[in-house]
């Protein structure tokens, strides 16, 4: 494999394993977000992608595929269990979303956790050029930054926090607090999702580690007494606005999108929920917003219809298989007392969807909540209104959702209000049409404006000021 002047590193390869009409082992992409944003960087750079191929025990060379070379890490399932299960999934994730649920702090995880980060350190350093830059995703990696500048002090290295970055008093119960805030400090630019996470992390920095800062900089002392100049900042991230304003236009789509109203009885509104299945999206808050208005009258079954995709998530952590029951009993309980032979309160979807379907669901939507508890972003805010290209719709949208920071005619609501968000999803089920347009237009204005393209060159440009990146990353 030839050295690559950019180099990702995320917890997971942008490839699924598949196996071919003979068995033969193959791969297929997993278009995810992070794949399409840094795809034109990749086809402009010898670029590198470092990841776990997503099996447990695989152990695979690395490869070329579609003009990137990927460089797989193997986990083995006892490494699956302790660093992303557990320290990853079951430490960071809760301790970093508010403890909604309550974090574990096990030693035995963090154990498998710096050894992992040090393997993926030590597979992005054996694969960069001389003076390349390194990027390195998200919150399973946050050792990683130090250890390739240990391992390369001649590379540029950033690093993207994708779920908040909490306030310090909850961030001190973190055992290893200084290791980690000393992992991402080794990276050249930090950058998180909202102001107010770099702001966090800033703050735990002074406290933990006593550096100074000033507005975005952190001063880094180095060995030999002199100090590097480390940025922390909001890079607010995006979607791939075009190819769901391409979907949404497509004939198909829209017919399914009217097919799906139909099938649900072509009730006069329909509200929309579509989260991956976890504890931070706030999902029971909205069931009960939602069924608390069947049961006192405001809403009626026979107009309204809920649909609830929760996608699944995490199914071998303990947290995730409770969630799961208590979303599923509140569910039956709720059409169990309000559905009607041809009319149904909840129509809850425990799946994933392709794309199409799930932009058809976005086209039938009258109302969309996101009703997240503690939310990086929230994706799904972004692709409801890029599709809504009618300029018709609503977007309930939560506080503590990232993408708040920039959808200011959202209906924004704090999910813990049950009585306001109540109030909210009746405001939205009756908005008139000229007040969903002059809303939707400027939330498509943002969209438009700044989608994943302009997220991914931004942190770039920054990379690039603070070290100069050598041939045509910028
Ligand atoms: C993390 C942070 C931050 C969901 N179900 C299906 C499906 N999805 C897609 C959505 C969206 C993505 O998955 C979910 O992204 P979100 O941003 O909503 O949430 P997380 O998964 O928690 O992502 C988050 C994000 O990272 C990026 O930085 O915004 O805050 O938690 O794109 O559409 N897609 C398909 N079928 C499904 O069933 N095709």
């Amino acid at each position: 494999m030839p050295e690559a002047d950019f180099v990702v590193v995320a917890n997971r390869l942008p490839v699924d394993r598949v196996d071919g009409p003979n068995g033969e082992p193959g791969w297929r992409p997993s278009p995810g977000g992070l794949v399409t944003a840094l795809d034109p960087v990749m086809k402009k750079s010898d670029g590198a992608w470092v990841g776990w191929p997503g099996q447990a025990d695989l152990e695979v060379e690395p490869f070329e595929f579609g003009g990137t070379w990927l460089v797989p890490v193997a986990l083995s399932e006892e490494e699956v269990a302790s660093y992303y299960e557990g320290f990853s999934n079951d430490t960071i994730w809760p301790l970093y979303h508010d403890v909604i649920a309550s974090p574990r702090y096990r030693r035995v995880w963090w154990d498998a956790y710096v050894k992992v980060n040090r393997r993926f350190a030590e597979a992005a350093a054996a694969a960069v050029s001389e003076g390349g830059t390194v990027w390195v995703q998200d919150y399973q990696l946050q050792l990683v930054p130090k250890m390739v500048r240990e391992l390369r002090p001649d590379v540029t290295i950033g690093y993207f926090h994708h779920i908040p970055f909490p306030a310090y008093g909850l961030y001190s119960q973190l055992p290893w607090r200084r290791q980690v805030l000393e992992g991402l400090l080794g990276a050249d630019v930090i950058g998180f999702q909202r102001v107010a996470d770099a702001g966090n992390f800033a703050r735990a920095v002074r406290r933990q580690l006593r550096y100074d800062t000033k507005a975005t900089g952190i001063r880094v002392p180095q060995a030999d007494g002199s100090s590097r100049l480390a940025l922390a900042k909001a890079f607010p991230i995006s979607i791939d606005t075009a190819s769901y304003v391409a979907l949404a236009k497509r004939p198909d789509v829209r017919a399914r999108a009217a097919e799906i109203r139909e099938s649900l009885g072509n009730p006069s509104k329909i509200l929309l929920g579509v989260d991956r299945l976890d504890y931070t999206k706030g999902i029971q808050h909205r069931l009960k917003a939602y069924g608390e208005l069947l049961a006192d009258g405001t809403l009626k079954v026979e107009d309204v219809t809920l649909v609830q995709v929760a996608s699944p998530s995490r199914e071998r952590v303990q947290t995730y298989v409770e969630l799961r029951d208590e979303i599923e009993l509140t569910v039956s309980r709720i059409n169990g007392d309000r559905d009607t032979m041809g009319h149904t309160a909840i129509r809850y979807l425990h799946q994933g969807y392709p794309r199409e379907e799930m932009v058809a669901l976005f086209l039938a939507a009258d109302v969309m909540l996101v009703t997240a508890l503690r939310d990086g972003m929230n994706l799904v805010a972004k692709e409801y209104v890029a599709t809504r290209t009618d300029n018709r719709g609503v977007l309930i949208l939560s506080e503590f959702a990232g993408a708040a920071d920039e959808l200011g005619t959202a209906l924004r609501v704090n999910p813990h209000d049950i009585d306001t968000l109540k109030e909210t999803i009746v405001s939205a089920v009756k908005m008139a049409p000229a007040e969903q347009g002059r809303r939707m237009r400027a939330l498509r204005r943002k969209v438009i404006e700044h989608d994943v393209d302009a997220w991914s060159r931004d942190f770039l440009s920054a990379l690039a000021a603070v070290h100069p990146v050598p041939k045509g990353n910028a």
